[in-house]
C-alpha cells in the first residue's frame, strides 16, 4: 500500500514543533522512546474485553500479562491493593467512579470549574453534572487557597454522596486527611482525582491520597510521562457500607463494583497497545532516573514561580507546592486576556493555554490567566538556571504584545535554546 505521505508529513511537522519550541502546558510532557513503542505496536490490533482470565476473547494469553504487569507495577507505585488500567482517559476514568458510586441525581461535590476544578468534576457540560447534582467548594479570593472550613460547611449544607479532591489548576497540596473526616461527617465517598500530580505523588514529593481516599483516579501521561489514558485506584478494597449495587442489582467490593463500570459500564474494548505503554511507564516511574526528574520537575516550578514574582506577575496562591502555576495578568497587564497572551506566545514557539482565574471577570474562551507548568521542559533536560530566562523571554513578549518583531526575535532565541535538545532528555 502507498505510504499516507499528507498524514506522515503532517507528523513530522508536529514532532519538529515540538522540538523546536518551549512547552508549558502543565499538562503535557514526552514520553520516552519505549513508552511510544509499546503504543505504536501490534497490540493495538487485539479485542480483549473483560480483564486479565476473564475475556470475550480468544487470543488474550499476551496482553493478559502485559495488562496484569501495567496493574502490578501501578500497585507497587502507589501502594494500593487495586488497580484499574483500563480507563482510556481521566475523564472516563471519573465517569466510571461516579457510575460506580452514585445514581442519576445524586448529588456530589467538587471544586469549582472557574476556580481550577476540572469538567468531569461537575462542568454542566460534561455527562458529570448532566447525570448527577454538583455541588461546588472554592477557594478563597485573598489566598487563592481551598478553604477547608468553608468546604465543610458546604458538605454539611449539601450532604454530597461523594466528594472529589483534585484540580487541573491549582498548585497547592491537598489535605487528604482533613478532606476525610469531611466526608466520614456526611458519610460520603472520598475520591481524589490525581491526574495532574500524579507523577509528584507516586514519588512522596506531596501528600499521599491512598490511606485517606477511598478511591484514587488519575491519568497516565501529565508528571507520570505515559501514555495518554486513565487509571483508578484503591488503597485497601473494602465491601462498600453504602448498600451500592452493580446494574445486576448485587452487593460487591468496591473493586468489582468499579472494573464493572469501567467494563462494561462506560468502555468497551481496552486499548492493550496503550495498557502495556502504561506497564513500561509505570517500570520507569519506579527508577531513580525518574525520582531525579520530579524532583527536578518541581524545583524548576518553583523557581518560575519566583521569577515570575519577581517581576510583578500575581501567581494565584503566592507560588506553588507541585508542577504548576496560575498567573493572574490583571495586577501586571490589565487590559492584556489570557487568550491574547497565548496566541502571541504560540508565534513565538512557547506553549501555554488560557486559563481562568478565580473569580475571573473574564470567560472561559478569553480569561485574565493562563496556566504554566513545567512537566514537560523538564523532560526536555532544561534546569533551573534555565527557568528566569524563559521568565524573561515570556515577560518580553507580553510586554509588547502587538510587536511582531519582537515576538519574532523570541522566537529565533526559544529555536536556538531548543533545537538540539532529545525530546526526551531523560
Ligand atoms: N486537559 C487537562 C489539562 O490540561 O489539565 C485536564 O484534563
Amino acid at each position: 500500500m502507498k505510504k499516507d505521505k499528507i498524514v506522515f508529513d503532517l507528523i513530522k511537522d508536529e514532532e519538529e514543533r515540538q522540538r523546536l519550541g518551549i512547552e508549558l502546558i502543565a499538562s503535557e510532557n514526552f514520553v520516552s522512546d519505549q513508552v511510544m513503542k509499546a503504543m505504536g505496536s501490534v497490540l493495538t490490533n487485539k479485542y480483549a474485553e473483560g480483564y486479565p482470565g476473564h475475556r470475550y476473547y480468544g487470543g488474550c494469553q499476551i496482553v493478559d500479562q502485559t495488562e496484569q504487569i501495567a496493574i502490578d507495577r501501578a500497585r507497587t507505585l502507589y501502594n494500593a491493593e487495586y488497580a484499574n488500567v483500563q480507563p482510556h482517559s481521566g475523564a472516563q476514568a471519573n465517569m466510571a467512579v461516579l457510575m460506580a458510586c452514585l445514581k442519576p441525581g445524586d448529588t456530589f461535590m467538587g471544586l469549582d470549574l472557574s476556580h481550577g476544578g476540572h469538567l468531569s468534576h461537575g462542568s454542566p457540560v460534561n455527562s458529570s453534572g448532566i447525570l448527577y447534582h454538583p455541588v461546588a467548594y472554592s477557594v478563597e479570593e485573598e489566598t487563592g487557597m481551598v478553604n477547608y472550613d468553608k468546604m465543610e460547611a458546604v458538605a454539611l449544607r449539601e450532604k454530597p454522596k461523594l466528594i472529589i479532591a483534585g484540580a487541573s489548576a491549582y498548585s497547592r497540596d491537598w489535605d487528604y486527611k482533613r478532606m476525610r473526616s469531611i466526608a466520614d461527617k456526611v458519610d460520603a465517598i472520598l475520591m481524589a482525582d490525581i491526574a495532574h500530580p500524579a507523577g509528584l505523588i507516586a514519588r512522596g514529593l506531596l501528600n499521599d491520597p491512598i490511606p485517606y481516599c477511598h478511591i484514587v483516579t488519575t491519568t497516565t501521561h501529565k508528571t507520570l510521562r505515559g501514555p495518554r489514558g486513565g487509571m483508578i485506584l484503591i488503597g485497601k478494597d473494602f465491601e462498600n457500607p453504602w448498600g451500592l449495587k452493580t446494574p445486576k442489582g448485587e452487593i460487591k467490593m468496591m473493586s468489582q463494583l468499579i472494573d464493572s463500570a469501567v467494563f462494561p459500564g462506560t468502555q468497551g474494548g481496552p486499548l492493550e497497545h496503550v495498557i502495556a505503554a502504561k506497564a513500561v511507564a509505570f517500570g520507569e516511574a519506579l527508577t531513580d532516573e525518574y525520582m531525579e526528574y520530579v524532583l527536578q520537575v518541581k524545583k524548576n516550578a518553583s523557581v518560575m514561580a519566583k521569577a515570575f514574582m519577581d517581576k510583578g506577575y500575581k501567581i494565584i496562591s503566592g507560588g506553588t507546592d507541585n508542577h504548576l502555576m496560575l498567573i493572574d495578568l490583571r495586577t501586571k497587564f490589565p487590559d492584556i486576556t489570557g487568550k491574547q497572551v497565548e496566541n502571541a506566545l504560540v508565534r513565538a514557539d512557547i506553549t501555554l493555554n488560557k486559563n481562568m482565574v478565580p473569580f475571573d471577570s473574564r470567560s472561559p474562551f478569553t480569561t485574565s490567566g493562563i496556566r504554566v507548568g513545567t512537566p514537560a521542559i523538564t523532560t526536555r533536560g532544561l534546569k533551573e538556571d534555565q527557568m528566569p530566562i524563559i521568565v524573561d523571554l515570556i515577560d518580553e513578549v507580553i510586554s509588547d504584545i502587538n510587536n511582531e518583531s519582537v515576538i519574532e526575535s523570541v522566537r529565533s532565541r526559544v529555536n536556538e535554546m531548543m533545537a538540539e535538545l532529545p525530546l526526551n532528555a531523560w
